[in-house]
């Protein structure tokens, strides 16, 4: 029996893995941002994989707003609740009021249900670039308790079309490309103290292409551009990742078309 627990295991993890090295869209990031975007590429029809650190998914929805069991979301974000069947229910002046464990459950199986695979416990730690000037072509990952122990290995890669940064504060994808690719030209400006209403609006304005091959989503958005925060608001979020979904989808549209053009 043993034997054939691990063999099924080992199987069928490889060839996940496998099939996984190569994607339309590598997300990094198992966020309320990163789970949107996943889902609306993955029903266009993309090979969408997700990268999350954690052995969980939801990133800052979990904790709510200081651990209390409740997070807001905003009139203009309720069509994607709606999308993920998530309920909802009036607060005050166009402010809802949302469960965070349903809002991760639902947005996670959103996801999985569109045909995006998230893959947990694999940590991002560097692009691939190609090119003068450069492009991003993918990302470098390891597993999150080998990063974790300090103890070197060399990481295994993923191809991407497209890479969307949805880490959220620290935007540490971007933040790798612009420290060991300078000529991508990107500057990261970390993000500004909280101003809610501004913050809301400006991260979903900035979502989108920071560098060929490379797109930010969420609280990364805020901190390559130098945003205000917005604390436990998730309207943006939510609105950033379908966003960045609609952007990757018309620029690979737009590869591909140049690619065939005679
Ligand atoms: O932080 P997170 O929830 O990002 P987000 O989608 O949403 C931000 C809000 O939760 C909240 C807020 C707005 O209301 O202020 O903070 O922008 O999720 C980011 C996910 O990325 C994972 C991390 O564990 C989390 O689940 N992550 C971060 N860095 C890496 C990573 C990395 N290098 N490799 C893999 N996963």
């Amino acid at each position: 029996m043993e034997s054939k627990i691990g063999r099924a295991i080992i199987k069928s993890g490889l060839e996940t893995l496998y099939n996984y090295s190569e994607v339309d869209v590598a997300i990094v990031g198992a966020g309320p941002s990163g789970l949107t975007a996943a889902r609306y590429l993955a029903e266009r029809g993309f090979k969408v994989a997700v990268f999350e650190r954690r052995f969980s998914f939801g990133g800052g929805i979990g904790p709510g707003g200081n651990m209390l069991p409740s997070i807001v979301v905003q009139e203009e974000a309720l069509p994607i609740l709606r999308d993920f069947k998530v309920r909802y229910s009036p607060a005050t002046d166009g402010l809802y009021v949302v469960d965070p464990a349903e809002l991760i459950a639902k947005l996670a199986a959103g996801a999985i249900d569109a045909g995006a695979k998230i893959l947990l416990g694999v940590h991002v730690d560097d692009v691939i670039f190609r090119g003068d000037p450069p492009r991003v072509a993918g990302l470098l990952w390891i597993w999150t308790p080998v990063q974790m122990s300090g103890m070197h290995a060399d990481p295994l890669y993923t191809v991407a079309r497209a890479v969307i940064d949805a880490t959220g504060h620290d935007a540490e994808v971007v933040s790798v490309a612009t420290r060991k690719v300078p000529e991508l030209g990107v500057q990261v400006r970390g993000e500004k103290s909280a101003w809610s209403e501004t913050a809301e609006k400006l991260v979903v304005e900035h979502t989108g292409r920071v560098a060929p091959g490379l797109y930010a989503a969420g609280m990364a958005v805020a901190a390559v551009y130098g945003l205000p925060r917005m604390g436990p608001i998730f309207g943006g979020m939510l609105l950033s990742g379908k966003r960045v979904a609609e952007v990757v989808a018309a620029d690979l549209a737009q590869e591909a078309r140049a690619a065939y053009s005679v």
